[in-house]
């Protein structure tokens, strides 16, 4: 580390030190059940940015020793959401550096008298560093800005007890070589041209670094014996679907487990019992992706039953999972699910939107995923972070199929492929798969987008981090998304299926669209002769600013956006018939980014606007998309619904 960048990280970050213990136990999406319950604690936060110069005041006066509104004036702050985009004040837009979230939570009383409950509370997302308090007690700490974390904070509450409490949550957004994604602070100190202690956050992905407390912060709560993780998975021996399962129990050596697994209508299909088994379902409905089977995204339940002895007498607890029995595999030019072949015919995405930010938000989830119907998409790339559980829940229920990607984009400097940054990428991996493993939607991981992977440590780093994942999760095939010449390459090794992104005649030769049909051929038959395994194209694709006219097509317009993908098409539709597997549109929707001379107030490279309205290519991408899923899968009902059938689970 620079002098430089010694002096940032203490006066920024001093608590940034990659010290964040590792994900110890389940992260079980919280569900309510006979023996759990759920209190949200979203709403208006009170918030404070830290804008002395150090950004270190909330440390040094202990903000979180009382009710932030003592330490100096606050603003009403919605969660979940973006702070960034919520007032008028450019310097919170743009604010790098610890942001204060606090909170009232009150209690129902038998949370606190019975000590028999297990209280927990749960942040799914708070960007980037995150430290909460409890009444001014520190209760957790965690590295990562798109996986939950959560603090058992039963003791805390129970003694007094204490009928509210205050929460309080410190989140710094500094972004370091270190961190995924990585980042750089730096300063310019030009007297001449900057003011004293000017600095800046670089970063090497496209997309703003919104920050906050993205997504929901819960309150729930377990018996103090409970079901602490559950792992499923799936196969298929003729028309019998085999359910592997696997269960952890905290809090008791001494517990019985029942489990029962349930079909749509509610029957039961089949019953185990113990920590481990397999559950054998005969005339077995598979998981199909949408578009792809007439009835897609079947989902049996799986009811947990625990019972066992707790120092108070008899506890009970019951979890219920949605289980998709399938089964994913890779040849050298297939990637097969349930033994058929499947085509991405799919968009990238990304948490973004107009004021919110990366705040999840129901009605544009919803909106996304009406529109990814409409388009006839069967498929998206989790670019670039893990989204929220609520959306892989959708995919599940929906048939959406995921490639599930980490955040580990614009690794670009030698220095984010040491071992401190290796050791997080790791643990970031282990994190998202014990949060993700169990969606029947997820059929691949993606470790990372574009990363510096001709440089000389990427060979180790990769082998590493697709080995770790492998042994996380046998049962998926793992890639990361590459942009590097095919020959230098020194990740592509490592991965299951290719995957590429390439912006002819946008990045290079632009302008250009006569020379796509022949670079793309040559991309794809050079990444086959070498590698022979399949290839997704996982991005392309050209900014079009809504509205904007030109014929013939002049970039920009909405008609050189369109005539660029419809040659890329040209080469997809002949490699379909070969080795390649997919095609991920760039962008499902234009997005935010940092500001730059090629940048017009974002990314525009989405087939909707950030609104959600279509462009031109939008239209094309639908006749295309349902084109091509009725050509390959005939036989399915051409109209196939949303799938309903799944109403038994409740967000
Ligand atoms: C890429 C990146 C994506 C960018 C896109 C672009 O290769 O993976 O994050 O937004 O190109 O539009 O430049």
């Amino acid at each position: 580390m620079s002098l430089r960048w010694a002096a940032c990280w203490v006066v920024l970050s001093p608590l940034l030190c990659g010290c964040a213990p590792a994900p110890r136990g389940g992260m079980l999406y919280p569900r309510e059940s006979a023996s759990r319950e759920l209190k949200s604690l979203d709403g208006l936060w009170s918030f404070r940015a830290d804008l002395s110069v150090g950004r270190h005041q909330g440390f040094e006066q202990q903000w979180y020793r009382r009710p932030l509104r003592e330490s100096g004036p606050t603003l009403d702050m919605p969660v979940p959401s973006s702070f960034n985009d919520m007032t008028q004040d450019e310097q919170l837009r743009s604010f790098i550096g610890w942001v204060w979230y606090e909170r009232e939570a009150v209690l129902p009383q038998r949370w606190t008298q019975d000590p028999g409950t297990r209280v927990v509370l749960r942040v799914n997302s708070a960007h980037y560093y995150a430290i909460v308090w409890v009444n001014g007690i520190h209760v957790a700490e965690h590295e990562g800005g798109h996986l939950p974390f959560e603090a058992d904070i039963s003791k805390l509450v129970q003694s007094g007890p204490l009928s509210s409490f205050r929460v309080t949550i410190a989140i710094n957004n500094t972004l370091t070589l270190h961190t995924l994604p990585p980042g750089a602070i730096t300063y310019k100190d030009d007297p001449s041209r900057y003011p004293k202690g000017y600095f800046v956050q670089d970063t090497k992905f496209d997309f703003f670094n919104y920050a906050g407390l993205h997504r929901s912060v819960v309150l729930h709560t377990t018996p103090t014996t409970y079901i602490d993780d559950i792992t499923v998975t799936t196969d298929v021996d003729r028309d019998i679907g085999l359910v592997n399962y696997q269960i952890f129990v905290q809090g008791s050596e001494h517990f019985h487990l029942e489990v029962c697994l349930l079909d749509e209508d509610g029957k039961v299909v089949a019953k185990g019992t113990g920590n481990q088994g397999q559950l054998q379902v005969p005339n077995a409905q598979l998981w199909w992706p949408f578009l792809m089977h007439e009835r897609p995204a079947y989902l049996y339940s799986l009811e947990v039953r625990m019972n066992a002895q707790g120092t108070d007498g008899p506890v009970s607890d019951w979890y219920t999972l949605p289980v998709g029995i399938r089964t994913v595999s890779v040849t050298d030019s297939k990637f097969l699910i349930n033994g058929k072949p499947f085509f991405f015919n799919g968009v990238n995405k990304h948490e973004d939107a107009d004021i919110r930010g990366k705040g999840f938000d129901w009605p544009l989830v919803m909106k996304d995923f009406n529109l990814l119907r409409w388009l006839g998409a069967n498929s998206f790339r989790t670019s670039h972070y893990p989204y929220a559980e609520e959306v892989l829940q959708l995919c599940d229920r929906y048939g959406i199929v995921l490639i599930d990607e980490s955040p580990g984009v614009g690794i670009s400097l030698p220095q984010s492929f040491d071992n401190q940054s290796l050791e997080h990428h790791l643990q970031v991996m282990e994190e998202m798969v014990r949060r993700d493993k169990n969606h029947p939607a997820v059929v691949m991981w993606s470790v990372a987008n574009e990363p510096a992977s001709a440089l000389k440590p990427a060979g180790y780093y990769f082998k590493t981090l697709i080995d770790y994942t492998k042994a996380l999760d046998p049962t998926r095939p793992v890639t990361f998304v590459t942009h590097t010449r095919y020959d230098a390459d020194l990740g592509a090794p490592y991965v299951d299926v290719i995957c590429v992104n390439s912006y002819l005649s946008w990045y290079n030769d632009f302008g250009h669209l006569e020379v796509i049909q022949i670079q793309l051929e040559t991309q794809f038959e050079n990444w086959y002769n070498t590698y022979h395994k399949p290839i997704i194209q996982s991005e392309y694709g050209a900014e079009a600013i809504t509205g904007l006219h030109q014929d013939p097509p002049l970039m920009f317009s909405e008609e050189y956006q369109k005539a660029l993908l419809e040659q890329y098409h040209l080469v997809l539709d002949q490699k379909r018939k070969e080795y390649v597997i997919g095609e991920l549109i760039w962008n499902f929707a234009d997005f935010m980014t940092n500001q730059s001379p090629t940048r017009v107030i974002g990314n525009k490279k989405g087939i909707f606007t950030r609104q959600r309205q279509p462009k031109s290519s939008a239209f094309l991408l639908r006749e295309r998309y349902w084109r091509l899923a009725n050509e390959t899968w005939p036989h399915r009902s051409r109209e196939t619904p949303w799938h309903l059938g799944s109403r038994r689970f409740t967000f």
